[in-house]
């Protein structure tokens, strides 16, 4: 079975509150479809839980009763998101069943403390696509805490017959150097003590990319194959899924493997 994460800036308008890339979402639900292989799929949040996640100050955690509205509105927003993806995959023919994260597991000052796959296994062996997404979750210490698809990612990664990981971005994948720079090379491996990599997991760079590659990193240490793929050009995430050769960078995490 595979893992696949649709990265919220793909499948969202990350500028602007809730807009859907209704095209982009059908034809990546396409290729899973297509490639007829058993996958669960994480989503992110993009525009449906950042915007209002940043205002409402959620990421660190409760400073005041006032932000309770936006636990409310984010997690009514990223269902909102969840039922457009499940549309999609219905729409392709798969089976989806949803499992939102804020009923599946709790955090503990901001770590997840543990997140059943019991779930994701039986509907997987039944036939179902299960899809989970990123929410806004309970936290013991902070009073909540943001579920990022990238932690469900790794949660899942000791699930039976895992075989890859793939994480569709809107970016080929990890540069040598900031990809707008000229001459900058796509990577087509890195691993944990790869110079670039070392760069990209201290303090410089934004969270995003950074804990993909975390993430990444701790799924690879399991033995799955793990890949950035870019989700805009058509075809990498259907070719990935069926294991033939894409642009694209594997985090790797032995050179000998
Ligand atoms: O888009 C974030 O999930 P991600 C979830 O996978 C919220 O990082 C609610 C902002």
């Amino acid at each position: 079975m595979h893992l696949v994460k649709l990265g919220g800036s793909v499948i969202t308008d990350k500028s602007k509150k809730r807009t859907i890339r209704e095209n982009i979402l059908k034809r990546l639900v396409d290729e899973i479809a297509r490639s007829e292989k058993k996958v669960v799929l994480i989503h992110g949040a993009g525009s449906f839980g950042h915007i209002l996640a940043k205002e409402g100050g959620l990421a660190n955690g409760f400073q005041g009763e006032w932000q309770l509205e936006y636990f409310s509105k984010v997690q009514r927003d990223v269902r909102e998101l969840n039922l457009h993806v499940l549309d999609a995959l219905l729409d392709a023919g798969l089976r989806p069943v949803s499992l939102p994260p804020s009923m599946l597991t709790i955090y503990s000052n901001g770590v997840m403390e543990e997140m059943s796959k019991e779930l994701f296994e039986l509907y997987l062996e039944i036939g179902m696509t299960p899809v989970s997404f990123g929410d806004v979750v309970l936290d013991k210490e902070r009073v909540f805490a943001i579920c990022s698809g990238d932690h469900i990612m790794s949660a899942l990664s000791s699930m039976k017959g895992l075989e890859s990981a793939i994480f569709v971005t809107d970016v080929d994948g990890v540069y040598d150097r900031p990809p707008g720079d000229e001459g900058a090379k796509l990577l087509s491996e890195i691993f944990p003590d790869s110079d670039i990599a070392s760069k990209m997991l201290n303090r410089d760079v934004t969270g995003g990319i950074k804990e993909k590659i975390r993430r990444g990193f701790m799924i690879a240490e399991k033995g799955a194959k793990v890949m950035i793929v870019n989700g805009l050009v058509p075809g990498r995430l259907e070719k990935a899924l069926k294991g033939e050769e894409v642009p694209g960078t594997e985090l790797r995490w032995k050179k000998d493997d």
